[in-house]
């Protein structure tokens, strides 16, 4: 299949989940074509099967807002005609579903069909797509997709639950390259980064207030008291200066460590012991199963679809959110018990396996060759 691929290009599991699929795709030897402002930091491998598609946007003093919208359906109407394209699958609704349809309509003045798969990933549906200020639009997108597929159960719900949707949500979960990420042999440095007595704790987000960072480092404030530990932080975002304040403030200084947006998750990953998710809202939380993969047990909240991911005494502990205290007492009960600790390593990974890409890759397949397929 001749496929065009709409994501995100930085740092986040929209974007994450994308390259990846299309990666995946471009090795069962289907045509890949990405349509993005910049390319998507997981594209690193190319190949003779993807194509990249850069989206430009003129800066014009005239303009308050620079139409990206026009720019991006512009540019999926030239990808579309240059290339054959079959089927166009969008990642996040905001403001991709939009453009897409756009798209759609500019095509079919050329008598020119573009089947559209809309895939929802979270906060484009449970924060800002459900604003007043897009709700209109996005059901509308929604609405005009050929397919739509949502990331979890708990998020083709909350879909259902705030939008008036008339077509059917299929879910498909996220997943994980097993082979690629786990046993990677290659030297874990753990000892770069803490003493052999020392446990690693990891936190990875893009620091937004939903993620709750600050209840990191208060979790890891009790945890250290009992056992001694590291904390990393990685990622990069809005929170993240007043939570390395609270760490001069709070003389943690040299147990915390910022690492900033980082490409080498899966070193840091290797040498973790656990990893903690305490987020208010997470569709699904990507981020845990890439921790799982490398048998790192979980500490999360229960928001959302985190418990589709992470499961309660086999991968690692929930608690509701904001229950630092409990994150705490189960963290330190996993840290302080070499036998709790095997046993929720084993968990993590067997639980990891679950998403492997080999089970997921086949029903996105399904659902191009169904909208394709679609009679108008
Ligand atoms: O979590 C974020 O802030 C980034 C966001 C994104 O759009 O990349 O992540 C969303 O999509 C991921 C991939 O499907 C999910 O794993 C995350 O749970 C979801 N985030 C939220 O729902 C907050």
């Amino acid at each position: 299949m001749r496929i065009a691929i709409v994501c995100y290009p930085t740092y986040g599991g929209s974007g994450v989940v994308a390259t990846e699929l299309g990666h995946a795709l471009s090795i069962l030897g289907h045509e890949i074509h990405f349509i993005t402002y910049k390319q998507p930091v997981r594209l690193d491998t190319l190949n003779k099967n993807i194509h990249f598609h850069e989206v430009f946007v003129s800066e014009y003093d005239l303009f308050h807002y620079q139409p990206y919208e026009l720019a991006l359906s512009s540019r999926i109407v030239d990808v579309v005609k240059s290339f054959n394209i079959e089927v166009l699958h969008v990642h996040y609704a905001i403001p991709h579903a939009y453009a897409a349809y756009m798209a759609k309509m500019m095509l079919k003045d050329d008598k020119i069909n573009l089947p559209i798969v809309t895939t929802l990933h979270g906060t484009d549906i449970t924060l800002v797509g459900s604003h007043p200020f897009y709700k209109t639009a996005v059901t509308f997108s929604i609405n005009n997709s050929d397919y739509v597929t949502a990331v979890s159960k708990s998020l083709k719900e909350d879909t259902e639950r705030l939008f008036n949707i008339k077509n059917s949500i299929e879910i498909i979960p996220n997943f994980i390259d097993v082979n690629k990420n786990a046993h990677l042999e290659r030297p874990c440095h753990r000892e770069s980064i803490a003493d052999e007595k020392e446990k690693v704790i990891t936190h990875i987000s893009n620091f937004r207030p939903l993620k709750r960072a600050s209840d990191v480092i208060k979790i890891f404030e009790i945890i250290q008291k009992k056992i001694p530990s590291k904390l990393l932080m990685v990622g990069d975002g809005p929170e993240k200066s007043k939570i390395e304040r609270y760490v001069q403030k709070n003389d943690l200084t040299n147990k915390v460590i910022f690492l900033g947006e980082s490409n080498e998750i899966n070193d840091v990953l290797c040498y973790s012991d656990l990893f903690l998710l305490p987020s208010e809202r997470e569709s699904f939380g990507l981020v845990a199963l890439e921790a799982m993969i490398h048998s790192v047990p979980v500490i999360s909240s229960y928001a959302g679809g985190i418990s589709e991911v992470n499961i309660n005494n086999v991968s690692g502990y929930l608690s509701d959110v904001g229950d630092i205290e409990g994150m705490a007492k189960n963290a330190i009960k996993i840290l302080s018990n070499n036998d709790e600790s095997k046993r929720l390593k084993e968990g993590a990974f067997n639980q990891a396996k679950l998403f492997d890409i080999s089970r997921i890759i086949p029903m996105y397949i399904k659902v191009y060759e169904k909208a394709i397929n679609k009679t108008i």
